[in-house]
């Protein structure tokens, strides 16, 4: 059985459509971040920077230990045969899309929301020209997928997963509304079973 830690954020709601995309059985274990579990020392065996989203997977007599979005992605993805393709070059695609929502847009948009609500005094400003920053990206996106049903392709990939959380954040205040490729894609998302289940209670 996989158990996957989690809180309900945007990196923690990417590895749950993933592992319920993927049909993943599991077990979610919530590391509540508002009571500082992430720092207990049991936690911190499993990732030593604190942080959610972890997954231990035991099979085989082993256990494997993965942190970070991307690798966990990546993990379930090779381990179910589903949304990465096999051959190099398609490969090569949805990682080139994988990394660039990972390292230059979700990072953007949660300093955005650490400069703005978690630190003390707030930098609002600083933190709106990270979020343009985000949003310019996403127009990037729109041209592809203008041109292609999915972020990476014409195929659903996990580089879809980890972009939706965030587009979903976005939208909630309109920053995305001029972006219509974006949308079309996002409100298909939406419609899936598996995404649908991930955000039943919000
Ligand atoms: N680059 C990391 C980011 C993980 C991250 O920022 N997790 C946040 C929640 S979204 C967290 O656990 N924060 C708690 C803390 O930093 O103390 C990843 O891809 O997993």
């Amino acid at each position: 059985m996989l158990k996957f830690y989690t809180y309900n954020t945007i990196n923690g709601q990417a590895i749950a459509i993933a592992l319920s995309e993927m049909g993943i059985n599991h077990q979610t274990i919530e590391v509540d971040l508002l009571k500082g579990e992430n720092r207990s020392s049991e936690f911190l065996k499993l990732n030593p920077s604190g942080r959610i989203p972890v997954v231990v997977d035991e099979h085989g007599g082993e256990s494997t230990v993965v942190s970070q979005v991307g690798a966990i992605l990546i993990y379930l993805a090779e381990r179910s045969g589903q949304f990465i393709p096999a051959k190099p070059k398609e490969r090569a695609q949805v990682l080139e899309w994988l990394f660039f929502q990972l390292t230059d847009i979700s990072v953007n948009v949660f300093n955005n929301f650490y400069l703005k609500s978690l630190v003390k005094p707030n930098h609002p400003e600083a933190a709106n020209v990270l979020k343009q920053r985000a949003i310019s990206f996403y127009q990037v996106f729109d041209s592809q997928l203008q041109q292609h049903e999915y972020v990476a392709g014409d195929e659903l990939s996990i580089a879809d997963f980890a972009s939706f959380p965030v587009v979903r954040r976005l939208s909630e205040s309109a920053d995305i509304n001029s972006l219509p490729n974006l949308l079309r894609w996002y409100q298909q998302l939406t419609s899936r079973p598996a995404i649908k289940s991930i955000y039943k209670n919000t």
